[in-house]
């Protein structure tokens, strides 16, 4: 039987890479863009955790009203834009990473497990973060504690690799990409063509996620979890009505919202119905990514927390008619709870009953997740 043997040149896929692409340049140009991105989506994702947890003495402005779209519109996009250029510098890199023997003496060991700890946490990061916006969750701890700690260590990690590699960026950067000595290789990628590849994959995916908030690419959204415009009265749903159970509780004729605070009130529907309101353009700006812009129109939040005995300065809880669920509850002070609306319109009718039907709320600069539908409780705690 003939042995069996490999071709010399067995036939390629890729366009083949040689070792000469590999360069400082390419590293440290798609270093410097990945710095870039990583820094904008850093003090963005920081930004929007700031709502979870705002100093009191440093409240969150209700202005502008598409702050916190444009801010977390911002993170997805450079957050989603670092996964390709990750790989690329991970792979401009790769020889290094798998080097033998693993460390040299105790401060190369210390530099290469300090670079093991940034490359996993920053693809931990990304990836994760990048199955947030798919809405996908398949994991038992806390996205969001996760999300942010890891933040904070590749932040740290990347203060420090820098400083360690500065010699090396600056020799990078004044290196030009296409070395003298770069034969253009015949059936190979040049050091340009990686850089192009690089950034027409930073492209694609940026352009095919902004449609889920920038609505003029709406249409080439490919990769965007939702389309602004898809879903009932052209916004679309986080949650709806029937995965929080509240289709019957939300339309029963029992339906009361209760005001509590020093004058305690209670209304029925009609009595909601007939208060005068107030119509405003506010965008939705969920977390995960997607925003949409509307028009709504309902009482004012301060109105009735006045007429309960509160004022502007005062701590407002809304509580949901879902029974459970992390979004039931949600707490707006300061000026966003001034400019606040309690809408039971949107885009002219009746609010459906997947966007809160009969009352939600709807808060300037405000991260979609604490625009509490289907409220039946305001309380003025302080
Ligand atoms: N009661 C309740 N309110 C809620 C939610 C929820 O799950 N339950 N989801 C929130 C989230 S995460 C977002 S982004 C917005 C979405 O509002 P929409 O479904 O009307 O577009 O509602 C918020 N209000
Ligand atoms: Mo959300």
């Amino acid at each position: 039987m003939p042995a069996l043997r490999l071709p010399e040149n067995p036939p390629r896929l890729w366009p083949r890479v040689s070792d000469g692409v590999r360069s400082l340049a390419i590293t440290a140009r798609v270093g410097r863009l990945l710095g870039i991105a990583f820094g904008i989506c850093f003090v963005t994702g920081l930004l929007s955790h700031y709502q979870y947890a705002p100093w009191n003495w440093l409240p969150i402005p209700s202005a502008p009203a598409w702050g916190y779209r444009l801010t977390q519109g911002l993170h997805v996009i450079t957050g989603i834009a670092s996964i390709p250029l990750l790989l690329v510098k991970l792979w401009s890199v790769f020889p290094k990473l798998v080097a033998w023997p693993p460390a040299r003496s105790a401060v190369h060991a210390l530099e290469r497990i300090s670079i093991a700890v940034l490359v996993s946490s920053a693809l931990l990061e990304v990836v994760t973060g990048f199955m947030n916006v798919l809405n996908w969750y398949p994991w038992p701890w806390s996205f969001i504690d996760v999300h942010h700690w890891l933040a904070w260590v590749i932040a740290g990690s990347v203060i420090l690799h820098i400083a360690v590699k500065l010699p090396l960026i600056r020799q990078g950067l004044s290196e030009p990409v296409a070395g003298p000595d770069e034969g253009e290789p015949p059936s190979g990628i040049s050091r340009r063509g990686v850089l192009i590849a690089a950034g027409t994959g930073v492209g694609i995916v940026a352009v095919t996620t902004v449609g889920q908030t920038f609505t003029p690419l709406e249409s080439v959204g490919l990769l965007a979890a939702r389309r602004p415009h898809e879903g009932p009265q052209n916004v679309p749903i986080n949650r709806t009505a029937a995965q929080a159970g509240v289709t019957t509780t939300a339309r029963a004729a029992s339906y009361r919202l209760e005001v509590t605070g020093p004058k305690p009130f209670e209304l029925d529907l009609a009595g909601l119905e007939a208060l005068p309101g107030v119509a405003r353009e506010l965008p939705i700006a969920c977390v995960e990514g997607w925003s949409a812009g509307a028009s709504w129109n309902g009482p004012r939040l301060i109105d009735l927390v006045q007429r309960a005995g509160g004022n502007g300065d005062s701590t407002v809880r809304l509580t949901s008619l879902e029974k459970a669920g992390p979004y039931r509850v949600s707490t707006i002070s300061g000026p966003q709870m001034r400019a606040a609306l309690m809408a039971t319109h949107l885009n002219g009718e009746r609010l459906e009953i997947d966007h809160g039907y009969p009352l939600r709320l709807i808060a300037p600069n405000h991260a979609g997740v604490f625009n509490t539908k289907w409220v039946t409780k305001i309380e003025v705690v302080g």
